[in-house]
């Protein structure tokens, strides 16, 4: 069966609602199952914005967002949410136990599944350091867990579902560069048939990623591999030194 999950953005143009300018202007790209596409550029060029487009927070001004050909705003939110996972920038954790916070995406899925999850996403000494294991409880906001370690939950969370399509929003940057390398290794392996979307701000991040955007102010300026855009990218070139 052909693999799902391709996303294709057509010349997309968005506004805030109530805001004047738009965010993003003419954006196009295509992210196929299997492949990794990579988005970066500086802090306000837009990188969060475009990736909420595809779970739907907004809904395009122009153009369309279509996941396997379809448009995503003919879609329910069911089917975006079971076919898409996001890990946001500010990753949430409810108050409850680590567990709950696996399951949320598929109430159904096994004990072995979580903990293969944990593995996956580096999170599993994490849980295994105290007693209570998965049952242990994260306070309202996951206060009582540091950045990384939100992230990670995140990340595992987000693999439960094993989804057709990953949008990582900055998820590796409070991750020393070691943990970073060992987790998107891992991620690789168990994203191997999916369309993994990575928001980064370090090019070690994406460096290997199939395709790079880059974005400043809303718009899509250069595009390629590392290599290609170390040669050709004054602005991929500025991120690479700053
Ligand atoms: P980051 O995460 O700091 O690297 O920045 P990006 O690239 O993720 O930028 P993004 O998409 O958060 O913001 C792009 C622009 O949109 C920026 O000028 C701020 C504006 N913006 C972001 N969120 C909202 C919102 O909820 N409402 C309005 N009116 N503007 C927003
Ligand atoms: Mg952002």
């Amino acid at each position: 069966a052909e693999k799902k999950g391709r996303v294709e953005f057509r010349d997309v143009t968005f506004k805030y609602p109530g805001a004047e300018a738009p965010v993003l202007s003419n954006i196009s790209f295509t992210a196929e199952p299997g492949k990794t596409l990579a988005i970066i550029g500086s802090t306000g060029a837009g990188k969060t914005t475009l990736v909420s487009l595809l779970p739907r927070l907004y809904d395009v001004a122009s153009g369309d967002v279509l996941l396997d050909g379809v448009p995503v705003t003919k879609m329910d939110a069911s089917e975006i949410t079971s076919r898409v996972s996001a890990v946001p920038q500010k990753p949430y954790l409810f108050s409850g136990t680590i567990e709950h916070n696996l399951r949320f995406g598929k109430p159904d899925a096994t004990d072995d599944e979580l903990w293969d999850a944990l593995e996956t996403a580096q999170a599993k000494g994490f849980v295994e350091e105290k007693s209570s294991g998965l049952n242990r409880r994260i306070a309202q906001g996951g206060t009582n867990v540091s950045g990384g370690q939100r992230q990670r939950l995140s990340i595992a969370r987000a693999l439960v579902t094993k989804p057709n399509v990953y949008l990582f929003d900055d998820s590796f940057s409070a991750l020393d560069v070691a943990t970073d390398a060992r987790l998107r290794k891992a991620l690789k392996a168990k994203t191997r048939d999916a369309t993994v979307i990575i928001v980064a701000q370090r090019v070690s991040t994406i460096a290997d990623a199939d395709e790079i955007l880059v974005l400043d102010n809303g718009r899509i300026v250069d595009r390629g591999t590392h290599d290609e855009l170390l040669e050709t990218s004054p602005t991929y070139q500025e991120i690479v030194e700053s």
